[in-house]
């Protein structure tokens, strides 16, 4: 793709919107950023910076190639102003994919996708072949190209926002972990979450390599397909601890410092990733010792008067903290609630009924939580409290010997807080605090 001299217009002024601008300047490109927010700042000088845009703003703005960051909504009418004035619109994952020259694994679904990424950047590396972490999981994909020595392999984790925007993009190898209700804030219907999702297997032919759980309703895919489960039959499958494939034990998860089913899953995911890029089970295996899930999902922050407390902010959907809820052995005390983001908590309630003796929620969707959790009040009590200080003190008394505080919200954070990450951190930090 030729961008000199051509007119480039970044739409948010994000990390991917930083990210997208550097790669179109060094491209030679002439280059704006917009954004409806009142200043922008992290740009070098050579990018003409538009704050407080608006649809106005877009209806004056023609360009020949639009960059959408994934968090603004392609179906609002800012961005179709915009569009409308552009001969192209993409996606930051579409711009970096123009001009990333290695190999992609891209790993989508909607719960574990960083856990996996990291799985899957460690087995890689381990084994001499160079990898990057990218897209969702932090560090923008356009990054890549823009590196001295890009990887050999990237690492990138996708959202459904950053498939909205993909045209040519066509990743080597696609991991499909899981599929369940999510950002009911942005999409009209469920069907359009996955609709937008499933945008990941467009391009793909028959060289390529699927890994997906068993079971999952994808439709017809040419690719490869290799499959795992620890529920169903798979290729790759869960005997006594041990990733089985092909009837053999081939790796030892009591080496790694995960645990629940659903990391299991993500481990089966991430080798036969990797391995369909050559890597060898054992080598997979060794690559794994002392593996720690990444901050903010089940971290165990401390143990204190026999409680432990685990800091879950990173579920913020409703699968996330049914995992979570099945991955505890303990009797559960539960830190729940956040955003009011379109979630019906009701499907969780079988399984707060088997593993959690009383619920504590705060923040925008705490009323419809204890109207929600009313029908099972009578063996599961639910408190409302006003913040997440407050919650952990209750906790703190509710909470006996041998119990655990679990810290999993089932939505996010946008009420509170400005993410997830900040929202864990401040769990941790109060929970550090505890006498
Ligand atoms: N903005 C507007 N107008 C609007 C809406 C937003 O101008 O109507 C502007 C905001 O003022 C802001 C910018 O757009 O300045 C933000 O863009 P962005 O939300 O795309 O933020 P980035 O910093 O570019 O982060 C994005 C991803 N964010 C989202 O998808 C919401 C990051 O995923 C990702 O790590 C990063 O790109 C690098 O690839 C975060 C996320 O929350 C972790 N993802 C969601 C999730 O995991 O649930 C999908």
């Amino acid at each position: 793709m030729d961008l000199k001299n051509k007119h480039i217009i970044v739409l948010g002024a994000g990390s991917s919107g930083q990210a997208a601008a550097a790669l179109a300047l060094r491209e030679g490109a002439d280059v704006s950023v917009h954004d409806s927010r009142d200043t922008i700042t992290g740009f070098s000088e050579e990018v003409v910076c538009v704050p407080k845009a608006t649809v106005a703003t877009g209806e004056d703005s023609k360009c020949d190639l639009l960059v959408l960051s994934p968090g603004i909504d392609g179906e609002t009418d800012f961005v179709k102003a915009y569009a409308n004035n552009a001969a192209e619109m993409i996606g930051e994952i579409e711009l970096g994919y123009r001009f990333y020259e290695g190999k992609i694994i891209a790993i989508t679904g909607t719960n574990g996708k960083t856990t996996t990424t990291e799985l899957v950047d460690r087995i890689l590396n381990h084994n001499g072949i160079s990898c990057h972490p990218c897209g969702n999981y932090g560090e923008p994909f356009t990054r890549l190209p823009l590196l001295e020595e890009p990887p050999a392999v990237a690492a990138l984790e996708v959202s459904s926002f950053q498939l909205e925007t993909i045209k040519d993009f066509h990743p080597d190898v696609v991991i499909w972990l899981n599929f369940s209700a999510d950002h009911m804030d942005r999409y009209p219907t469920l069907e359009a979450y996955k609709e937008a999702k499933l945008r990941v297997f467009t391009n793909l032919t028959d060289e390529d390599d699927v890994v997906i759980r068993a079971g999952e309703d994808v439709g017809e895919l040419t690719a490869t397909i290799s499959t795992f489960s620890t529920e169903d039959d798979a290729d790759y499958t869960l005997d006594d601890g041990w990733i089985n494939c092909g009837g053999e034990r081939i790796i030892d998860l009591s080496i790694t410092r995960l645990r629940g089913l659903h990391n299991a899953e993500n481990v089966m995911a991430a080798f036969a990733a990797c391995s369909s890029l050559g890597v060898k089970a054992a080598d997979a295996n060794e690559a794994l010792r002392g593996f720690a899930p990444p901050l903010h999902r089940c971290e165990l922050v401390r143990t204190l008067d026999g409680v432990e407390y685990i800091n879950d902010s990173k579920a913020t959907n409703l699968h996330a903290l049914e995992s979570a809820l099945r991955s505890q052995c303990r009797p559960i005390v539960l830190i729940a609630g956040g955003k009011q983001k379109g979630l019906d908590y009701s499907e969780v309630i079988p399984r707060l009924q088997s593993t959690t003796k009383s619920i504590i929620v705060f923040g925008e969707i705490s009323d419809q939580l204890v109207v929600t959790f009313n029908p099972i009040s009578a063996t599961v009590p639910t408190r409302k409290v006003a913040t997440l200080e407050n919650a952990i003190t209750a906790a703190s008394v509710m909470a006996a010997h041998g119990d655990t505080v679990l810290f999993s919200p089932g939505t996010s954070s946008f009420d509170m807080y400005s993410g997830y990450e900040e929202r864990g951190d401040s769990f941790r930090n109060i929970v550090n605090n505890l006498k």
